[in-house]
């Protein structure tokens, strides 16, 4: 009886074992039709290749819920460490406070929120750059949106600002770091104003908050853009972007921790008395990760890596316009916005050839991003097809 308990009980080990082989192979075939960070062929992306310790502590923490956190404090004492280095990172003060998500989306919804709780007006004033999240908030939630012209540069035209503001206004936004052409609006000008005019102002650096700080310490001239200015409201920032580490994890740092209870309700059956934000039940594996990386890169990490995607970026940009292309506008940060006759059909034509860059309709033009994944090889390699896919495009290029 024994040995025949036995027997099965092997049998099915063996049965199991092959069952999760199969279903990890018929995952691969899904996971091969990918493009990946790897060979460096996602060029157009804002994501990249989190770091490996970024993986190591991801799997770590699957089963944790910062949801219930007196079920994992240990995870939660990451958490609140995480958002110490972020305020600490944009220098923001000792009574503010941070949420994390899953992203930019998240976090911009969230400050939206927050600014319509706080001030029970309707409407927000935010640059034509601004990310399509915002579209998104407007269908969520009772708001208007008042677009604001651009400058010349692609900059928030401060006079428009100061036009649009009115009674009804509930907060402006500001990008330091716009998804499309990597801009920054002048949050200085609106921190002013916002402190004034006692408006919320939100700055949206998803993308650019994990480089602006660096720039300056490497030498670009970039103006103040987070917490230090007294106007400046809440901040979003987006470890899944250039903070190198795992999808999803976004965050979002608020000046007043007090501010937290208009975007709170009770939660009588859980662990904690509140809850804030949108998300319950949420994973604190990205947030592990995210801590991890932040801990291994250090100040100084994340500034060398800052270096080296500018050193990318400038190498790029003198190759692309060596061969008779031009730039919607000089970079401000690794991201490069190629003005085109005919992007669709350029896009259409790298992806062909096994690229993937990304097309902005709006500039006509296709968006280059010079993540931490891309090198110099990397741009020796893509330099010939770009000119091929535009050379068949019947773009004018240069010989
Ligand atoms: N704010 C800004 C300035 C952004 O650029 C983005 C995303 C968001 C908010 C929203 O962030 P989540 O996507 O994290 O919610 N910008 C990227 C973009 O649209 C998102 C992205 C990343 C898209 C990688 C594609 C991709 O492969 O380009």
């Amino acid at each position: 009886m024994q040995t025949l308990l036995c027997i099965i009980s092997k049998m099915r080990k063996e049965y199991n074992q092959k069952k999760e082989s199969q279903i990890l192979k018929n995952l691969d075939i899904y996971k091969n039709q990918d493009f990946s960070f790897k060979n460096g062929r996602i060029i157009g992306s804002m994501c990249t290749q989190p770091l490996p310790i970024a993986k190591k502590a991801y799997i770590r923490f699957l089963e944790t819920n910062l949801g219930d956190p007196e079920l994992f404090p240990g995870t939660k004492e990451i958490e609140i460490r995480y958002i110490s280095f972020l305020k600490k990172l944009l220098n923001a003060p000792k009574q503010s406070s941070g949420i994390i998500g899953t992203g930019g989306t998240e976090s911009n919804i969230i400050a939206i929120w927050l600014a319509k709780n706080l001030s029970s007006k309707r409407e927000i004033i935010i640059p034509k750059t601004a990310h399509f999240s915002f579209q998104k908030i407007v269908s969520l939630m009772d708001i208007k949106l008042i677009p604001v012209n651009l400058t010349k540069k692609y900059h928030m035209d401060i006079l428009d600002v100061k036009n649009k503001i009115d009674n009804n206004t509930a907060a402006i936004v500001g990008i330091a770091g716009s998804t499309e052409l990597g801009t920054i609006d002048p949050i200085p000008e609106l921190s002013d104003i916002c402190k004034d005019e006692n408006i919320f102002l939100h700055v949206d650096a998803a993308f650019g908050g994990f480089i602006i700080p660096f720039l300056k310490k490497i030498g670009y001239n970039v103006a103040d853009f987070d917490l230090k200015l007294k106007g400046v409201s809440s901040i979003t920032i987006d470890a899944h972007k250039m903070g190198c580490s795992a999808i999803p994890l976004g965050s979002l740092i608020i000046r007043e921790k007090k501010w937290l209870d208009k975007i709170s309700v009770e939660t009588p059956y859980i662990s904690s008395k509140k809850q804030a934000g949108i998300l319950a039940t949420r994973s604190g594996a990205p947030v592990a990760a995210a801590y991890a990386v932040s801990e291994y890169l250090g100040m100084q990490g994340y500034k060398r890596i800052v270096q080296r995607c500018m050193d990318t970026t400038n190498y790029a940009q003198k190759k692309i316009e060596n061969m008779g292309l031009n730039l919607i506008t000089n970079p401000t940060m690794n991201i490069l916005a190629i003005k085109l006759k005919k992007p669709s059909v350029v896009v259409y034509n790298l992806t062909r050839f096994g690229w993937k860059v990304n097309y902005m309709s709006r500039f006509s033009a296709i968006r280059i991003v010079l993540m931490p994944h891309i090198t110099k090889r990397i741009i020796d390699e893509f330099i010939p097809y770009l000119r091929k896919a535009c050379e068949s495009a019947g773009e004018s290029i240069s010989y």
